[in-house]
């Protein structure tokens, strides 16, 4: 049995964060394990705002010495860190077990929400996380932060945020154009450095995709451990995506959730025969 650890926030409502994480994990057939960073909450009475709490790095420690305690992990990956201790104290426990697979997803900006921003983690995971990652996978406004390029418009945009990024370190960087590049094709570019792979799939239109980032990522990583080689995890990781936003959830009022299972259709699991 292949081990994956994720080390990301909490989203309690299930969508994205290490729940998402978790499911996705599961769907690939690899054994979870996570690491809380932080917690994010979301407040209705605020018109729906979200909350980040940051756990402690001592926390964050304890909870990895206690997954670092088994045999060694197939792959990791890292979400949301909350603050930049957290991200010293990932990417120790990444040197020191020299952990292979890591994925590190960037987040700095959640899609569709300026307040939840972790402008603290950002010269963190440049310094840290990125030269640790044999895959990273930032969103588009991400990738203008981290490449320090700013307002990222078109696909020659994205290929030089991809071409920055892999110099911080990443071995393999997918830039994820998603509903945010103007077009009928969510296109992501994955570079390794030599090649640039644009990968298209068709534009979902839906507001129920809250998660999906954090589903790519958790896809990738689980590929990976379970052995197919990158470029393949990454398209992988797009079908399995592209499904889970299809098959979109309401969860509230105010959002929507991809369905991590829809790839296996698992809400036909277990039932009564
Ligand atoms: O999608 C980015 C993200 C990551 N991690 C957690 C989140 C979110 C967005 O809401 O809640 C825990």
């Amino acid at each position: 049995m292949k081990k994956v650890l994720t080390i990301a926030g909490s989203d309690s409502t299930g969508g994205a964060g290490l729940q998402a994480d978790l499911k996705t994990f599961e769907e690939y057939g690899v054994f979870g394990f996570s690491s809380i960073t932080s917690i994010v909450t979301m407040d209705p009475t605020q018109g729906w705002s979200h909350e980040v709490t940051e756990l402690p790095a001592d926390l964050l420690e304890k909870q990895l010495v206690s997954v670092f305690t088994g045999e060694a992990l197939a792959g990791l990956k890292t979400g949301m860190m909350g603050n930049e201790q957290n991200i010293q104290v990932a990417s120790h426990f990444i040197e020191k077990y020299q952990v292979e697979n890591v994925v590190v997803d960037p987040v700095i900006a959640c899609k569709g929400t300026a307040q939840i921003l972790q402008p603290k983690s950002v010269s963190g995971l440049q310094e840290y996380l990125l030269p640790q990652a044999w895959v990273a996978t930032p969103n588009l406004v991400e990738a203008g932060i981290l490449s320090g390029l700013g307002d990222l418009n078109s696909l020659a945009d994205m290929k030089e945020a991809a071409r920055q990024i892999h110099k911080l370190g990443a071995r393999n960087v997918v830039v994820k154009g998603g509903q945010r590049l103007v077009g009928d094709f969510a296109i992501d570019v994955l570079y390794d450095g030599h090649t640039f792979h644009v990968l298209e799939t068709k534009m979902v239109q839906t507001a129920n995709n809250h998660g999906a980032g954090c589903t790519f990522a958790a896809a990738i990583t689980a590929g990976l451990a379970k052995g197919y080689a990158t470029i393949k995890a990454v398209e992988l990781a797009k079908a399995f995506v592209l499904k889970a936003i299809e098959q979109g959830v309401r969860i509230n009022p105010y959002v929507g959730h991809v369905w991590h299972g829809a790839y296996n259709q698992a809400q036909n699991r277990m039932e009564e025969q």
